[in-house]
Protein backbone atom coordinates (compact mmCIF):
# COMPACT_ATOMS: atom_id res chain seq x y z
CA UNK A 1 0.00 0.00 0.00
CA UNK A 2 0.79 3.55 -0.71
CA UNK A 3 2.56 5.22 2.71
CA UNK A 4 0.12 8.03 4.33
CA UNK A 5 1.98 11.19 4.57
CA UNK A 6 0.61 13.14 7.49
CA UNK A 7 2.04 16.22 5.77
CA UNK A 8 -0.23 15.99 3.05
CA UNK A 9 -2.82 13.42 3.54
CA UNK A 10 -4.98 13.65 0.43
CA UNK A 11 -1.86 13.44 -1.78
CA UNK A 12 -2.62 17.37 -2.94
CA UNK A 13 0.89 17.50 -4.10
CA UNK A 14 -0.09 15.33 -7.24
CA UNK A 15 -2.13 17.70 -8.12
CA UNK A 16 0.22 20.83 -8.93
CA UNK A 17 2.74 20.81 -11.46
CA UNK A 18 5.98 20.77 -11.32
CA UNK A 19 6.48 24.72 -11.89
CA UNK A 20 3.75 25.25 -8.74
CA UNK A 21 5.56 22.60 -6.53
CA UNK A 22 9.26 24.75 -7.59
CA UNK A 23 7.15 27.99 -6.84
CA UNK A 24 6.65 26.61 -3.10
CA UNK A 25 9.74 25.27 -2.52
CA UNK A 26 11.09 28.56 -3.48
CA UNK A 27 8.72 30.47 -0.91
CA UNK A 28 8.27 27.59 1.88
CA UNK A 29 12.26 27.93 1.56
CA UNK A 30 12.62 31.71 1.57
CA UNK A 31 9.65 31.88 4.85
CA UNK A 32 11.25 28.97 7.17
CA UNK A 33 14.63 30.49 6.46
CA UNK A 34 14.37 34.21 6.37
CA UNK A 35 10.93 35.16 8.01
CA UNK A 36 10.30 32.47 10.81
CA UNK A 37 13.17 33.51 12.70
CA UNK A 38 11.96 36.61 12.76
CA UNK A 39 7.93 36.77 13.59
CA UNK A 40 8.55 36.03 17.37
CA UNK A 41 10.29 39.58 18.23
CA UNK A 42 8.25 41.22 15.62
CA UNK A 43 4.73 39.43 17.47
CA UNK A 44 6.32 40.86 20.71
CA UNK A 45 7.26 44.29 19.79
CA UNK A 46 4.23 44.95 17.45
CA UNK A 47 7.06 44.95 14.52
CA UNK A 48 6.45 44.97 10.63
CA UNK A 49 9.54 45.07 8.88
CA UNK A 50 8.60 46.33 5.28
CA UNK A 51 12.13 44.77 4.13
CA UNK A 52 10.58 41.83 3.92
CA UNK A 53 8.26 42.93 1.07
CA UNK A 54 11.20 44.00 -0.75
CA UNK A 55 12.89 40.41 -0.24
CA UNK A 56 9.79 38.94 -1.59
CA UNK A 57 9.78 41.41 -4.53
CA UNK A 58 13.30 40.45 -4.93
CA UNK A 59 12.21 36.43 -5.08
CA UNK A 60 9.80 37.34 -7.44
CA UNK A 61 6.62 36.55 -5.14
CA UNK A 62 4.82 39.60 -5.37
CA UNK A 63 1.68 40.01 -7.15
CA UNK A 64 2.49 37.20 -8.69
CA UNK A 65 -0.18 35.86 -10.77
CA UNK A 66 -0.01 39.19 -12.66
CA UNK A 67 1.76 39.05 -16.83
CA UNK A 68 4.27 41.76 -17.34
CA UNK A 69 5.58 44.91 -15.20
CA UNK A 70 7.89 42.34 -13.74
CA UNK A 71 5.86 39.71 -12.30
CA UNK A 72 6.21 35.86 -12.30
CA UNK A 73 2.57 35.53 -14.12
CA UNK A 74 2.24 31.92 -12.41
CA UNK A 75 -0.76 30.18 -11.70
CA UNK A 76 -3.50 30.64 -8.91
CA UNK A 77 -2.48 27.79 -7.46
CA UNK A 78 0.62 28.61 -7.58
CA UNK A 79 0.19 31.62 -5.63
CA UNK A 80 -2.43 30.13 -3.06
CA UNK A 81 0.89 28.09 -2.45
CA UNK A 82 2.93 31.19 -1.62
CA UNK A 83 0.40 32.60 0.19
CA UNK A 84 0.15 29.28 2.11
CA UNK A 85 3.96 29.08 2.93
CA UNK A 86 3.83 33.16 4.41
CA UNK A 87 0.82 31.97 6.56
CA UNK A 88 2.25 29.20 7.84
CA UNK A 89 4.90 31.41 10.11
CA UNK A 90 2.33 34.01 10.48
CA UNK A 91 -1.32 35.18 9.57
CA UNK A 92 0.53 39.32 9.51
CA UNK A 93 3.11 38.29 7.33
CA UNK A 94 0.45 37.16 4.99
CA UNK A 95 -1.75 40.03 5.38
CA UNK A 96 1.33 42.82 4.67
CA UNK A 97 1.80 40.15 1.54
CA UNK A 98 -1.90 39.79 0.23
CA UNK A 99 -2.48 43.59 0.52
CA UNK A 100 0.36 44.42 -1.68
CA UNK A 101 0.14 41.51 -3.82
CA UNK A 102 -4.04 41.10 -4.27
CA UNK A 103 -5.48 43.91 -2.91
CA UNK A 104 -3.69 47.21 -4.40
CA UNK A 105 -1.63 44.78 -7.71
CA UNK A 106 -4.57 43.46 -8.26
CA UNK A 107 -6.86 46.34 -8.23
CA UNK A 108 -4.18 48.64 -10.11
CA UNK A 109 -4.12 45.67 -12.60
CA UNK A 110 -7.62 45.04 -13.19
CA UNK A 111 -8.67 48.90 -13.20
CA UNK A 112 -5.66 50.93 -13.36
CA UNK A 113 -5.34 52.85 -17.32
CA UNK A 114 -1.72 51.94 -18.64
CA UNK A 115 -0.35 55.01 -17.10
CA UNK A 116 -0.77 54.09 -13.98
CA UNK A 117 0.26 50.44 -14.14
CA UNK A 118 3.42 51.49 -15.84
CA UNK A 119 4.10 53.93 -13.33
CA UNK A 120 3.35 51.85 -9.98
CA UNK A 121 3.28 48.06 -10.59
CA UNK A 122 6.74 47.50 -11.74
CA UNK A 123 7.89 49.24 -8.50
CA UNK A 124 5.49 47.56 -6.64
CA UNK A 125 6.43 44.08 -8.02
CA UNK A 126 10.25 44.84 -6.24
CA UNK A 127 8.62 45.56 -2.91
CA UNK A 128 10.38 49.55 -3.71
CA UNK A 129 6.84 50.80 -3.44
CA UNK A 130 4.11 49.74 -0.63
CA UNK A 131 0.28 49.87 -0.97
CA UNK A 132 -2.69 49.84 1.61
CA UNK A 133 -6.68 49.26 0.49
CA UNK A 134 -8.91 51.66 2.24
CA UNK A 135 -12.03 50.22 2.09
CA UNK A 136 -13.61 50.57 6.11
CA UNK A 137 -14.41 53.16 7.77
CA UNK A 138 -15.83 53.52 11.67
CA UNK A 139 -19.24 53.27 10.76
CA UNK A 140 -19.29 51.03 8.09
CA UNK A 141 -17.31 47.78 7.79
CA UNK A 142 -19.36 44.26 6.75
CA UNK A 143 -21.46 47.19 4.86
CA UNK A 144 -18.79 49.30 3.09
CA UNK A 145 -22.07 50.34 0.73
CA UNK A 146 -22.79 52.95 3.09
CA UNK A 147 -19.02 54.29 3.52
CA UNK A 148 -19.16 58.43 3.83
CA UNK A 149 -15.57 59.32 1.93
CA UNK A 150 -16.54 61.84 -0.48
CA UNK A 151 -14.42 62.99 -3.58
CA UNK A 152 -15.90 66.29 -5.29
CA UNK A 153 -13.85 68.49 -8.12
CA UNK A 154 -10.90 70.34 -5.76
CA UNK A 155 -12.05 73.42 -5.03
CA UNK A 156 -8.51 75.21 -5.54
CA UNK A 157 -6.66 72.78 -8.02
CA UNK A 158 -7.77 72.16 -11.22
CA UNK A 159 -7.73 68.41 -12.28
CA UNK A 160 -8.02 67.05 -9.24
CA UNK A 161 -10.44 65.48 -7.00
CA UNK A 162 -10.71 66.31 -3.20
CA UNK A 163 -11.15 63.63 -0.87
CA UNK A 164 -12.56 64.32 2.39
CA UNK A 165 -13.09 60.67 5.25
CA UNK A 166 -11.76 58.25 7.09
CA UNK A 167 -10.92 54.69 6.85
CA UNK A 168 -9.86 52.28 9.50
CA UNK A 169 -8.38 48.92 10.27
CA UNK A 170 -6.49 49.28 7.26
CA UNK A 171 -3.12 47.18 6.99
CA UNK A 172 0.02 48.85 6.18
CA UNK A 173 -1.54 52.66 6.13
CA UNK A 174 0.71 53.50 8.64
CA UNK A 175 3.91 52.56 6.08
CA UNK A 176 2.06 52.67 2.66
CA UNK A 177 3.69 54.84 -0.09
CA UNK A 178 0.85 54.50 -2.27
CA UNK A 179 -2.96 54.18 -0.82
CA UNK A 180 -6.05 52.87 -3.03
CA UNK A 181 -8.97 54.50 -1.83
CA UNK A 182 -12.41 53.76 -2.37
CA UNK A 183 -14.69 57.05 -1.84
CA UNK A 184 -18.29 58.34 -3.36
CA UNK A 185 -18.21 60.79 -5.88
CA UNK A 186 -20.37 63.46 -4.54
CA UNK A 187 -21.97 63.88 -8.06
CA UNK A 188 -23.34 60.77 -8.61
CA UNK A 189 -23.03 59.23 -4.98
CA UNK A 190 -21.26 55.85 -7.27
CA UNK A 191 -18.14 54.41 -5.30
CA UNK A 192 -14.87 55.07 -7.43
CA UNK A 193 -11.11 53.64 -7.42
CA UNK A 194 -8.27 56.54 -6.13
CA UNK A 195 -5.04 55.43 -6.13
CA UNK A 196 -3.03 58.35 -3.43
CA UNK A 197 0.57 58.96 -4.00
CA UNK A 198 1.79 60.59 -0.01
CA UNK A 199 4.29 62.10 -1.32
CA UNK A 200 2.09 64.02 -3.46
CA UNK A 201 -0.59 65.17 -0.25
CA UNK A 202 -0.40 68.72 0.93
CA UNK A 203 0.78 68.58 5.00
CA UNK A 204 -2.46 67.98 6.96
CA UNK A 205 -4.28 66.40 3.95
CA UNK A 206 -3.63 62.90 4.73
CA UNK A 207 -3.19 61.40 8.55
CA UNK A 208 -2.16 57.62 9.11
CA UNK A 209 -2.03 57.02 12.44
CA UNK A 210 -1.28 53.21 13.55
CA UNK A 211 -3.21 51.54 15.74
CA UNK A 212 -1.25 50.13 18.31
CA UNK A 213 -2.26 47.40 21.18
CA UNK A 214 -3.76 44.70 18.77
CA UNK A 215 -4.03 41.25 20.43
CA UNK A 216 -4.13 39.68 17.38
CA UNK A 217 -1.69 40.24 13.86
CA UNK A 218 1.01 41.70 15.86
CA UNK A 219 3.05 41.20 13.47
CA UNK A 220 1.29 43.54 10.92
CA UNK A 221 1.04 47.10 11.09
CA UNK A 222 -2.86 48.63 10.87
CA UNK A 223 -3.64 52.17 10.80
CA UNK A 224 -6.04 54.33 9.84
CA UNK A 225 -6.34 57.14 7.18
CA UNK A 226 -7.52 60.20 7.79
CA UNK A 227 -8.78 62.50 4.34
CA UNK A 228 -9.08 66.06 4.84
CA UNK A 229 -9.30 68.00 1.27
CA UNK A 230 -6.64 65.54 0.00
CA UNK A 231 -6.09 66.29 -3.46
CA UNK A 232 -5.58 63.49 -6.26
CA UNK A 233 -5.17 63.87 -10.16
CA UNK A 234 -8.52 62.71 -11.68
CA UNK A 235 -6.10 61.10 -14.24
CA UNK A 236 -5.46 58.80 -10.29
CA UNK A 237 -9.36 57.90 -10.67
CA UNK A 238 -10.27 54.04 -12.02
CA UNK A 239 -11.85 54.80 -14.68
CA UNK A 240 -14.12 52.64 -15.72
CA UNK A 241 -15.31 50.76 -12.63
CA UNK A 242 -18.01 52.06 -10.42
CA UNK A 243 -19.61 51.19 -7.36
CA UNK A 244 -18.80 48.03 -5.31
CA UNK A 245 -17.72 45.57 -7.67
CA UNK A 246 -14.43 47.69 -7.84
CA UNK A 247 -13.30 47.08 -4.16
CA UNK A 248 -15.28 43.52 -4.18
CA UNK A 249 -13.43 42.15 -7.50
CA UNK A 250 -9.78 42.92 -5.23
CA UNK A 251 -11.09 40.79 -2.37
CA UNK A 252 -11.98 37.70 -4.66
CA UNK A 253 -8.56 37.52 -5.07
CA UNK A 254 -7.34 38.15 -1.81
CA UNK A 255 -10.25 36.21 -0.02
CA UNK A 256 -9.40 33.14 -2.00
CA UNK A 257 -5.57 34.08 -1.11
CA UNK A 258 -6.37 33.31 2.67
CA UNK A 259 -8.46 30.25 2.41
CA UNK A 260 -4.96 29.18 0.88
CA UNK A 261 -3.19 30.73 3.99
CA UNK A 262 -5.28 29.39 6.59
CA UNK A 263 -4.67 26.24 5.70
CA UNK A 264 -0.83 26.95 6.28
CA UNK A 265 -0.87 28.27 9.56
CA UNK A 266 -3.05 24.95 10.53
CA UNK A 267 -0.64 22.74 9.29
CA UNK A 268 1.92 24.92 11.52
CA UNK A 269 -0.56 24.04 14.46
CA UNK A 270 -0.87 20.47 13.44
CA UNK A 271 3.36 20.32 13.02
CA UNK A 272 3.64 21.67 16.15
CA UNK A 273 1.17 20.05 18.66
CA UNK A 274 2.35 17.02 16.83
CA UNK A 275 5.85 17.24 18.31
CA UNK A 276 5.03 18.26 21.44
CA UNK A 277 2.61 15.91 22.44
CA UNK A 278 5.57 13.27 20.93
CA UNK A 279 7.24 14.58 23.59
CA UNK A 280 5.25 15.34 26.37
CA UNK A 281 5.16 12.56 28.98
CA UNK A 282 2.66 12.04 31.79
CA UNK A 283 1.14 9.31 33.44
CA UNK A 284 3.67 6.22 33.81
CA UNK A 285 6.01 7.80 31.05
CA UNK A 286 3.51 7.79 28.23
CA UNK A 287 4.15 10.33 25.52
CA UNK A 288 0.48 12.39 25.80
CA UNK A 289 0.30 11.36 22.00
CA UNK A 290 -0.60 8.07 22.92
CA UNK A 291 -3.97 8.90 24.40
CA UNK A 292 -6.82 9.00 22.41
CA UNK A 293 -8.35 12.19 23.01
CA UNK A 294 -4.86 13.57 21.61
CA UNK A 295 -4.89 11.77 18.32
CA UNK A 296 -8.43 12.70 17.72
CA UNK A 297 -7.31 16.40 18.03
CA UNK A 298 -4.86 15.89 15.51
CA UNK A 299 -7.16 13.62 13.38
CA UNK A 300 -9.76 15.78 12.96
CA UNK A 301 -7.21 19.45 12.30
CA UNK A 302 -5.21 17.27 9.51
CA UNK A 303 -8.68 16.18 7.79
CA UNK A 304 -9.86 19.44 7.90
CA UNK A 305 -6.51 20.91 6.74
CA UNK A 306 -6.30 18.18 3.50
CA UNK A 307 -10.14 19.55 2.90
CA UNK A 308 -9.46 23.16 2.64
CA UNK A 309 -6.21 22.41 0.48
CA UNK A 310 -8.33 20.26 -1.91
CA UNK A 311 -11.41 23.10 -2.11
CA UNK A 312 -8.98 25.58 -2.86
CA UNK A 313 -6.93 24.20 -5.62
CA UNK A 314 -9.79 23.57 -7.19
CA UNK A 315 -11.54 26.96 -6.92
CA UNK A 316 -7.61 28.17 -8.15
CA UNK A 317 -7.87 26.03 -11.36
CA UNK A 318 -11.57 27.24 -12.03
CA UNK A 319 -10.73 31.26 -10.99
CA UNK A 320 -7.75 30.49 -13.92
CA UNK A 321 -10.40 29.45 -16.65
CA UNK A 322 -12.83 32.21 -15.52
CA UNK A 323 -15.49 29.59 -14.37
CA UNK A 324 -14.99 30.13 -10.54
CA UNK A 325 -18.34 32.33 -9.39
CA UNK A 326 -17.74 34.60 -6.06
CA UNK A 327 -19.52 32.83 -4.22
CA UNK A 328 -17.49 29.93 -4.21
CA UNK A 329 -14.87 32.16 -3.14
CA UNK A 330 -17.09 32.73 -0.26
CA UNK A 331 -17.77 29.23 0.64
CA UNK A 332 -13.66 28.40 1.00
CA UNK A 333 -13.03 31.46 2.85
CA UNK A 334 -15.45 30.91 5.20
CA UNK A 335 -14.52 27.36 5.66
CA UNK A 336 -11.24 27.62 5.73
CA UNK A 337 -10.75 30.13 8.20
CA UNK A 338 -13.84 28.81 10.64
CA UNK A 339 -12.16 25.48 10.53
CA UNK A 340 -8.73 26.47 11.23
CA UNK A 341 -9.80 28.62 14.01
CA UNK A 342 -11.65 25.81 15.66
CA UNK A 343 -8.74 23.45 14.81
CA UNK A 344 -6.07 25.36 16.55
CA UNK A 345 -8.10 26.42 19.68
CA UNK A 346 -8.57 22.51 20.01
CA UNK A 347 -4.81 21.87 19.76
CA UNK A 348 -3.62 24.76 21.71
CA UNK A 349 -5.15 22.42 24.37
CA UNK A 350 -2.43 19.90 23.65
CA UNK A 351 0.37 22.30 25.34
CA UNK A 352 -1.33 22.50 28.60
CA UNK A 353 0.00 25.31 30.38
CA UNK A 354 2.75 25.90 27.96
CA UNK A 355 0.36 27.02 25.41
CA UNK A 356 -0.14 30.45 27.37
CA UNK A 357 3.90 30.73 26.64
CA UNK A 358 4.80 32.56 23.65
CA UNK A 359 7.43 30.22 23.00
CA UNK A 360 5.17 27.67 21.69
CA UNK A 361 3.88 29.83 18.84
CA UNK A 362 0.38 27.99 18.85
CA UNK A 363 -1.11 30.80 20.78
CA UNK A 364 -0.34 33.37 18.30
CA UNK A 365 -1.35 31.28 15.22
CA UNK A 366 -4.67 31.15 17.76
CA UNK A 367 -5.47 34.74 18.11
CA UNK A 368 -4.04 35.64 14.52
CA UNK A 369 -6.91 33.08 12.78
CA UNK A 370 -9.41 34.87 14.81
CA UNK A 371 -8.58 38.42 12.80
CA UNK A 372 -8.41 35.94 9.53
CA UNK A 373 -11.94 35.00 10.23
CA UNK A 374 -13.03 38.54 10.74
CA UNK A 375 -11.57 40.65 7.96
CA UNK A 376 -12.49 40.46 4.07
CA UNK A 377 -16.12 39.45 5.51
CA UNK A 378 -16.48 38.25 8.52
CA UNK A 379 -17.51 34.57 8.33
CA UNK A 380 -20.78 35.63 9.23
CA UNK A 381 -21.42 37.78 6.42
CA UNK A 382 -19.98 35.13 3.72
CA UNK A 383 -22.47 32.84 5.13
CA UNK A 384 -24.95 35.20 4.35
CA UNK A 385 -23.37 35.57 0.89
CA UNK A 386 -23.97 31.93 0.60
CA UNK A 387 -27.63 31.97 1.74
CA UNK A 388 -28.42 34.31 -1.23
CA UNK A 389 -26.75 32.50 -3.60
CA UNK A 390 -28.93 29.59 -2.05
CA UNK A 391 -32.15 30.77 -1.80
CA UNK A 392 -32.30 33.96 -3.75
CA UNK A 393 -33.39 36.19 -1.02
CA UNK A 394 -30.67 38.30 0.92
CA UNK A 395 -30.65 38.40 4.73
CA UNK A 396 -28.76 41.51 4.94
CA UNK A 397 -31.07 44.05 6.10
P1 LIG B 1 -24.29 43.64 -3.45
O1 LIG B 1 -25.65 44.10 -3.90
O2 LIG B 1 -24.09 42.26 -3.05
O3 LIG B 1 -23.26 44.02 -4.63
C1 LIG B 1 -23.05 45.34 -5.06
C2 LIG B 1 -22.29 45.30 -6.37
O4 LIG B 1 -21.06 44.63 -6.19
C3 LIG B 1 -21.00 43.48 -7.04
N1 LIG B 1 -20.37 42.39 -6.30
C4 LIG B 1 -19.24 41.79 -6.69
N2 LIG B 1 -18.46 41.97 -7.76
C5 LIG B 1 -17.36 41.20 -7.86
N3 LIG B 1 -17.05 40.27 -6.93
C6 LIG B 1 -17.80 40.07 -5.83
N4 LIG B 1 -17.46 39.17 -4.90
C7 LIG B 1 -18.96 40.84 -5.67
N5 LIG B 1 -19.93 40.92 -4.72
C8 LIG B 1 -20.78 41.86 -5.12
C9 LIG B 1 -22.45 43.16 -7.36
O5 LIG B 1 -22.55 42.42 -8.56
C10 LIG B 1 -23.03 44.54 -7.46
O6 LIG B 1 -22.61 45.07 -8.71
P2 LIG B 1 -23.53 46.14 -9.48
O7 LIG B 1 -22.74 46.45 -10.72
O8 LIG B 1 -24.82 45.45 -9.72
O9 LIG B 1 -23.66 47.32 -8.56
O10 LIG B 1 -23.83 44.65 -2.33
P3 LIG B 1 -24.29 44.74 -0.85
O11 LIG B 1 -24.04 46.13 -0.39
O12 LIG B 1 -25.64 44.13 -0.66
O13 LIG B 1 -23.18 43.77 -0.23
C11 LIG B 1 -23.38 43.13 0.90
C12 LIG B 1 -22.16 42.27 1.30
C13 LIG B 1 -22.39 41.84 2.70
C14 LIG B 1 -22.09 41.06 0.40
C15 LIG B 1 -20.84 43.00 1.15
O14 LIG B 1 -20.94 44.32 1.47
C16 LIG B 1 -19.66 42.34 1.82
O15 LIG B 1 -19.03 41.42 1.29
N6 LIG B 1 -19.26 42.82 3.02
C17 LIG B 1 -18.01 42.43 3.65
C18 LIG B 1 -17.07 43.61 3.65
C19 LIG B 1 -15.67 43.20 3.39
O16 LIG B 1 -15.35 42.14 2.91
N7 LIG B 1 -14.75 44.11 3.67
C20 LIG B 1 -13.37 43.87 3.41
C21 LIG B 1 -12.54 45.10 3.66
S1 LIG B 1 -10.88 44.90 3.04
C22 LIG B 1 -10.13 43.93 4.17
O17 LIG B 1 -10.69 43.45 5.09
C23 LIG B 1 -8.71 43.69 3.93
S2 LIG B 1 -7.91 42.81 5.13
C24 LIG B 1 -6.48 42.56 4.31
C25 LIG B 1 -5.46 41.79 5.02
O18 LIG B 1 -4.84 42.36 5.95
O19 LIG B 1 -5.22 40.63 4.64
P1 LIG C 1 -19.19 44.99 11.86
O1 LIG C 1 -19.57 45.19 10.43
O2 LIG C 1 -19.59 46.00 12.85
O3 LIG C 1 -19.71 43.56 12.30
C1 LIG C 1 -19.72 43.14 13.69
C2 LIG C 1 -20.40 41.79 13.78
O4 LIG C 1 -21.76 41.91 13.31
C3 LIG C 1 -19.75 40.74 12.89
O5 LIG C 1 -19.72 39.49 13.56
C4 LIG C 1 -20.65 40.65 11.67
O6 LIG C 1 -20.64 39.39 11.03
C5 LIG C 1 -22.01 40.94 12.31
N1 LIG C 1 -22.95 41.50 11.33
C6 LIG C 1 -22.88 42.67 10.67
N2 LIG C 1 -23.93 42.81 9.83
C7 LIG C 1 -24.66 41.68 9.94
C8 LIG C 1 -25.85 41.21 9.32
N3 LIG C 1 -26.49 41.93 8.38
N4 LIG C 1 -26.33 40.01 9.68
C9 LIG C 1 -25.67 39.25 10.61
N5 LIG C 1 -24.55 39.64 11.23
C10 LIG C 1 -24.04 40.83 10.90
N6 LIG C 1 -10.39 46.80 6.02
C11 LIG C 1 -9.91 47.42 4.89
O7 LIG C 1 -10.64 48.08 4.16
N7 LIG C 1 -8.59 47.30 4.55
C12 LIG C 1 -7.70 46.61 5.29
O8 LIG C 1 -6.52 46.52 4.94
C13 LIG C 1 -8.18 45.98 6.49
N8 LIG C 1 -7.31 45.32 7.31
C14 LIG C 1 -7.74 44.88 8.53
C15 LIG C 1 -6.80 44.40 9.45
C16 LIG C 1 -7.23 44.00 10.72
C17 LIG C 1 -6.21 43.55 11.73
C18 LIG C 1 -8.60 44.01 11.04
C19 LIG C 1 -9.08 43.55 12.39
C20 LIG C 1 -9.52 44.47 10.13
C21 LIG C 1 -9.11 44.93 8.87
N9 LIG C 1 -10.01 45.51 7.97
C22 LIG C 1 -9.56 46.10 6.81
C23 LIG C 1 -11.40 45.69 8.35
C24 LIG C 1 -12.26 44.44 8.22
O9 LIG C 1 -12.51 44.15 6.88
C25 LIG C 1 -13.55 44.66 9.02
O10 LIG C 1 -13.20 44.61 10.39
C26 LIG C 1 -14.61 43.62 8.69
O11 LIG C 1 -15.08 43.78 7.38
C27 LIG C 1 -15.81 43.67 9.68
O12 LIG C 1 -16.28 44.98 9.82
P2 LIG C 1 -16.47 45.62 11.30
O13 LIG C 1 -15.22 45.38 12.04
O14 LIG C 1 -16.91 47.01 11.11
O15 LIG C 1 -17.61 44.76 11.96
Amino acid sequence: PVPFDWKDPLGANNLFSEEELAIAETAESYCQERMLPRILEAYRNEDYDRKLLEEMGELGLLGSTIQGYGCAGVSSVASGLITRAVERVDSGYRSGYSVQSSLVMGGIEEFGTSEIKDKYLPRMAKGKLLGCFGLTEPNHGSDPGSMETIAKPHPSKKGYYSLSGSKTWITNSPISDLLLVWAKLESTGKIRGFVIERDQCPPGTLETPPIKHKNGLRASITGMIHLDGCPVPEANMFPDVEGLRGPFSCLNSARYGIAWGTMGALEDCISRAREYALQRKQFKGNPIAKYQLVQKKLADAATDAAYGILAATQVGRLKDEGKAAPEMISMIKRQNCDRALVNARALQEVFGGNAVSDEYGIGRHVANLFVTQTYEGQSDIHSLILGRAITGLQAFC
